[in-house]
């Protein structure tokens, strides 16, 4: 892991969420409330894996894997669905494969201007997230 990623992280900006969300089947009514959260991401690395917790006010998601190592995932509380992902550095950006029902599904992390990136793509609907770094109390 870089460690650039690691850390907590607020959003500042999410564009095309709901067109993310629709692609991957989710209905209007929770797609209205997702809409108005504000995500964190905690980002974290210890002896090899890496956790990427998604939190929220309404529910959390919690992603943990090895880079280069394809696992299971289930996006419980999200889509639920059964993936076989994959993530890994494709330069500067740790890129994830997510194969399942929905095709061209996935997402990348990268740094630029200081802040964290997100892209969420699905069936050719991108959503792009920003993320600024919270300072860490003294
Ligand atoms: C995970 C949610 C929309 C259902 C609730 C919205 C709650 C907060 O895949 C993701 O992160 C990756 C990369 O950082 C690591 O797992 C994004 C949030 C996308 C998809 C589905 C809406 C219901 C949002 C958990």
């Amino acid at each position: 892991m870089a460690a650039g990623l690691c850390g907590t992280w607020d959003m500042v900006s999410n564009v095309n969420f709901d067109g993310y969300m629709v692609a991957l089947g989710v209905g209007a009514a929770l797609r209205k409330t997702a809409l108005k959260l504000k995500q964190k991401k905690v980002i974290e690395e210890k002896d090899g894996v890496c956790c990427i917790k998604t939190l929220s006010a309404l529910r959390n998601y919690t992603c943990s894997f090895t880079v280069g190592r394809p696992f299971d995932e289930v996006t419980k509380g999200l889509d639920n669905q059964r993936l076989k992902s994959l993530v890994r550095w494709e330069g500067e950006k740790l890129v994830c494969e997510q194969i399942g029902q929905k095709l061209n599904r996935g997402w990348a992390h990268w740094i630029e201007d200081g802040k964290l990136q997100l892209e969420l793509f699905c069936e050719g609907q991108v959503c792009r997230q920003v993320f600024r770094k919270k300072e860490s109390a003294k």
